[in-house]
């Protein structure tokens, strides 16, 4: 990889978003304007869904759900019990560009908390629904094979909790069905939505990276292997329909008109702060990336904060699209050494990898040479609205610092599973202060 061209080509990314935001972006401006709805069936089909309370499908209970009074005797037999609290909660968080917007999140957070399991274990998830909600919630974890129709709304005020066998490896949406599918979409792309990452039971498979060399005389291909452990990273795409306000824009949604692009809930979440403009040119307000929306001290956890990658590392990233829209999952000046899905390879070697919504990839990448690179969703309308993910590798500006040194974003660092390398963490989310507060607690204990 040629450090020049990386860092022209994220020059380019960077400065022209950065002109569209640095310049021209207004609260208004990145709402949805309004426009005529395209399909009245459409929409009177999901008031209709409201209206009769929800879909209330009659199915037998489905594979692989546990009757919860077996599971200590299945712990008892040997399987591994991950226990998974989500509280429902509704509350407003920061969006880029200031303002608010109204979320709804599971404890306090988006996306929710990231459950990391191994294949065969039993997932047990509770969902409260406290009193004081104005709305039901839901629980579809896709990393399950069960209808979640049978689990059906939890209604304000109460709990409820199911139980199944992670059978599939791989990295699975769970989020909220709304109402007996009411408002599903509102509660999805308002924030309910999260990650199980489930582990292969006999671990991932050592990367092999192919590259050439040169030994007497002759051009020849060397494999590099890698082993299975890696240092590794949640990115989930998904979009904000808004009005300005910030309430949820239904017509916005239909349109496909983006009001913004979010990477873990956060547009430019993972683009340098303050802090680190100083470190790189001594003054919090110069650096190479013109991109600072989430930039200053006084957001707390929600200014931004690029990945820090080493050289010569195994990385494994797991993307999961939860949106709306496609992801195009492509880092400028990389290639995606390997894709799989569970642990079966897709591809090596690619470019980009298409994940389609609701569809997950597991990104296998090493970065060989010092610069920064860009993970994009490469539809150059979710570059612009939020999708750019910084990666700095190696001490590009030759600061001094050496492998693991700088620590990564929280929301970012998923728990640790069997072949997981662990690395420093800073509170980095789109939460309230309180949930920020209990992740400070956790990444330092
Ligand atoms: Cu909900």
């Amino acid at each position: 990889m040629n450090r020049r061209y990386s860092m022209m080509s994220i020059a380019a990314v960077v400065a022209v978003a950065g002109l569209l935001f640095a310049s021209t972006y207004s609260q208004t401006q990145m709402t949805a304007s309004s426009q005529s709805v395209p399909s009245v069936s459409t929409q009177v089909s999901t008031k209709a869904v409201d209206d009769m309370g929800g879909i209330q499908l009659q199915m037998p209970s489905a594979f692989a759900q546990i009757p919860l009074d077996q599971v200590d005797t299945m712990v008892a037999q040997g399987r591994h019990l991950v226990d998974v609290q989500l509280v429902a909660q509704s509350t407003s968080l920061p969006i880029m560009g200031g303002g608010t917007y109204y979320a709804l999140t599971f404890n306090g957070q988006v996306p929710g908390p990231i459950v990391r399991a191994t294949q065969g274990d039993i997932v047990r998830v509770t969902l409260t629904v406290p009193s004081t909600e104005s709305t039901g919630h839901s629980i579809d974890m896709h990393a399950g094979q069960l209808s979640a129709t049978n689990f059906g709304a939890v209604k304000v005020g109460h709990n409820s909790t199911y139980a199944y066998i992670a059978e599939v490896p791989g990295a699975f949406k769970y989020h909220c069905e709304g109402v007996n599918l009411g408002a599903m979409d509102q509660h999805v792309l308002s924030g309910m939505y999260g990650v199980t990452i489930v582990d292969p039971l006999n671990g991932y498979n050592p990367l092999i990276v192919d590259h050439t060399d040169v030994q007497n005389g002759k051009v020849v291909i060397v494999h590099q292997r890698y082993e299975a452990a890696a240092k590794e990273f949640v990115l989930q795409y998904n979009q904000l329909y808004l009005n300005a306000d910030g309430s949820y824009n239904q017509q916005a949604m239909f349109l496909h008109n983006t009001t913004q692009t979010v990477v873990n809930g956060m547009a430019f979440g993972y683009t340098p702060n303050a802090d680190i403009n100083k470190l790189i040119k001594g003054d919090p307000t110069k650096n190479v990336f013109p991109v600072q929306p989430w930039n200053a001290d006084s957001l707390k956890q929600y200014q931004g904060h690029p990945l820090f990658v080493d050289l010569g590392t195994h990385y494994r990233l797991f993307v999961v699209n939860q949106g709306n829209m496609p992801v195009f999952f492509h880092i400028v000046g990389s290639m995606l050494a390997r894709v799989t899905q569970g642990n079966h390879v897709e591809a090596q070697g690619s470019q980009t990898w298409l994940i389609g919504g609701s569809q997950d990839a597991i990104v296998d990448v090493v970065f060989n040479s010092p610069g920064a690179y860009v993970a994009v969703n490469h539809d150059y309308a979710a570059i612009f609205t939020g999708a750019a993910t910084v990666f700095v590798a190696g001490d590009p500006f030759n600061l001094g610092y050496g492998p693991g040194d700088m620590p990564n974003p929280s929301d970012a660092v998923p728990p640790l599973g069997m072949n997981s390398i662990a690395q420093k963490q800073v509170v980095h989310c789109e939460c309230t202060d309180a949930r920020a507060a209990e992740i400070a607690t956790s990444i330092s204990g």
